[in-house]
């Protein structure tokens, strides 16, 4: 009885199960290769890496990370801020036409795409980074919990509008209300209490599955700042509303700094995702522009190596004063290439094989 028991704990663990019960068998599929492409090494993922890089905008085909390494990233993160105002392109002028097209040609090649979220603050209408407060506000019962499901709805279509050239749902990981531990987003520690937050998570998982019939999503929960489980798990929606958990974090100061922050949060993400059952990934990570030639092989990658984790992310590249991965002829191109063929980094070729 005992053993069956245990066997009944630990059912959902070892069927990875996700967060949405009525997930499509793709979801499952993207579930199970993320676990198995883990015990090979860390994937590498750049935000918008196939939407444009330093010096040149929406050429198909190209890629910063391809041109120094002749590879594509496994991982390929997009955001939908200002999908909800119902505008043509995002918050960073990617048309969401072209984001569509994208996340096909990754999914088809073998690659993995994660989505976050910049929406606007649902009260004001200012930006994402308008701190106002709202939560409250678009919870059932709030004043503007019409405008914020009429939002949903916008996303829940495009959600489902991800399909292969068959018809068949593409899988994504999205990761909505992300660095929720700082304050700067309207979603944000100070903008609201624990509960509220957990609500807001759940409610929103809730509404896309249940009432939308959205199933093609995987969900990460995505930290800033935190120094233990506890604080780490302060605003956790729960087991049965996750399925990646991570966080991202920037080096800001000395790359010592960053890697022993990295290490010990890279730590208690490792236990607390084993402990949970869920998918350890660095969400968002990077250092501005790179000055430093061999932060990849020096700063990154040792930290990486010390722990199972899916996915590394780095940001976008932006413009020539705000970039994260390396283009040919940049100070640390050379270092990204040994960053590359290091047998831990997993980049599209590995995943395609
Ligand atoms: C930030 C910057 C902004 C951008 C936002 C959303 O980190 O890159 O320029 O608009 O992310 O992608």
């Amino acid at each position: 009885m005992k053993r069956l028991t245990t066997l009944l704990l630990l059912l959902p663990f070892l069927l990875h199960a996700q967060a949405d019960p009525q997930a499509d068998s793709a979801v499952q599929q993207l579930s199970s290769r993320l676990y198995k492409l883990m015990q090979h090494g860390v994937m590498f993922g750049h935000q918008d890496d196939m939407a444009y890089g330093v010096g040149w905008k929406y050429v198909y085909g190209r890629s910063d990370v391809r041109s120094v390494c002749g590879d594509g990233p496994a991982v390929y993160g997009w955001d939908l801020g200002h999908l909800e105002l119902g505008n043509a392109c995002n918050l960073d002028s990617v048309p969401f036409d072209s984001l569509r097209a994208y996340i096909r040609a990754v999914h088809e090649q073998g690659g993995i795409n994660t989505i976050s979220w910049h929406g606007n603050n649902p009260v004001t209408g200012g930006s994402a980074w308008d701190t106002s407060l709202a939560v409250t506000a678009i919870l059932p019962g709030g004043g503007s919990y019409a405008a914020y499901t009429a939002w949903l709805d916008k996303l829940a279509a495009f959600m489902q509008s991800l399909k292969t050239a068959n018809g068949t749902p593409i899988p994504v990981i999205f990761r909505p209300f992300h660095e929720h531990t700082g304050s700067w987003f309207w979603w944000g520690q100070r903008q609201c209490t624990a509960t509220e937050f957990r609500t807001l998570w759940q409610f929103t998982v809730n509404y896309l599955g249940i009432q939308k019939q959205v199933h093609n999503l995987l969900f990460a929960y995505s930290a800033a700042d935190f120094s233990n489980a506890e604080e780490y798990l302060e605003r956790y929606p729960g087991d049965d509303y996750v399925d990646v958990m991570g966080f991202d974090l920037y080096q800001a100061g000395s790359s010592q700094h960053y890697q022993r922050l990295l290490r010990q949060r890279l730590n208690v993400l490792r236990q607390v995702a084993a402990a949970h059952g869920k998918i350890p990934a660095l969400t968002e990570t990077g250092l501005e522009n790179i000055p430093e030639p061999q932060w990849w092989t020096q700063t990154l990658l040792p930290a990486l190596q010390e722990h199972k984790l899916s996915y590394v992310l780095v940001w976008r590249n932006g413009r020539p004063d705000h970039y994260y991965a390396p283009y040919p002829g940049q100070a640390s191109a050379e270092d990204f290439k040994k960053f590359y063929a290091d047998g831990h980094t997993i980049f599209l070729k590995d995943v395609e094989k």
